[in-house]
């Protein structure tokens, strides 16, 4: 039997993803990135989970896109493979995911991280867009997630060099959320998530799409999105909770409703 490209285990509100091609470097196939997004899916479905780990293993996070299946692979072929995206499917994730990255996040493995809402890096943690050495370039959102990460000029280098970066650079230039010891990085990414976890599940989703709504249009278009959902939190019974809660001075039970 072949054994799954990804693990999947629930803890409490918090579930995790891990990347489970080792011998590969984790490197994103077409079917590894099906699967992600079947899981992330069923994840978003699941009332019990408020919020997602995605994590490779301590030498990688990943590597990229599967080199060896895109050598072969017409342009043809990677429209149908497109059809419908994965990596569109994992972005439309609506609950928070904070990728635990140690090791190498290259190419895709890059984009994926950036596609996640938070990024805790183990000090081991190199990220890089090296696509320009293949003769192509990052086809998975890295032109865009990267340069609103850190801006047009840093940006460009990498792309253009396919420079690595480690991680305290990259938390110097705004990719990463924090930098921690290389035993600690998964259990600091799923702590984060259980504080994530702990908040008004409907609040967290919300907050989630007004802040990546941030990436596009006009800041105008972007603060009355904003305050469309903020409204929106105004209806519902957490908001009551939420803040009966702090006049009481007690801790809130959010409900998700
Ligand atoms: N794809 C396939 N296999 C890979 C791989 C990759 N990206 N990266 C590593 N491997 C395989 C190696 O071929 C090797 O396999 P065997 O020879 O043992 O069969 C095994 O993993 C171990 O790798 P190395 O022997 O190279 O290990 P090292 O420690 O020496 O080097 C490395 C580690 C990460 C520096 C090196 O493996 C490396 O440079 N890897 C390639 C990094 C890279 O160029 N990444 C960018 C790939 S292009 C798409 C959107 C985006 C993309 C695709 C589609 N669509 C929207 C459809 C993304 C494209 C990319 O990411």
């Amino acid at each position: 039997m072949e054994e799954s490209n990804i693990l999947t285990e629930k803890d409490g509100p918090v579930a995790t993803i891990t990347l489970n091609r080792p011998k590969a470097l984790n490197a994103l196939s077409s079917a590894l990135m099906n699967e992600l997004a079947d899981a992330l899916e069923g994840f978003d479905a699941d009332d019990g989970i408020r919020c997602v780990v995605l994590t490779g293993n301590e030498r990688v996070f990943a590597a990229g896109g599967d080199i060896k299946q895109m050598s072969d692979s017409t342009a043809a072929d990677m429209v149908k493979r497109e059809s419908p995206s994965p990596w569109r499917r994992v972005a439309k994730t609506r609950k928070p995911v904070v990728a635990a990255v140690s090791g190498f996040a290259l190419g895709g493995g890059c984009e994926l991280a950036l596609a996640c809402d938070m990024i805790v890096a183990s000090e081991s943690a190199q990220f890089g867009q090296p696509e320009i050495d293949l003769g192509i370039i990052p086809g998975a959102g890295g032109t865009q997630r990267l340069t609103h990460a850190i801006g047009k000029a840093r940006a460009m280098e990498m792309v253009l060099t396919g420079r690595r970066v480690e991680a305290k650079e990259a938390f110097e230039m705004g990719m990463v959320t924090k930098v921690v010891p290389a035993e600690s990085y998964l259990e600091e990414a799923k702590e984060l998530a259980r504080t994530v976890a702990s908040k008004a599940p409907l609040a967290a989703q919300l907050a989630k799409d007004a802040v990546l709504k941030a990436y596009d249009g006009t800041l105008d278009a972007g603060l009355d999105y904003e305050r469309r959902n903020f409204l929106v939190l105004f209806s519902t019974d957490d908001k009551e909770e939420g803040m009966a809660a702090f006049k009481e001075k007690r801790a809130p039970n959010f409900e998700g409703k």
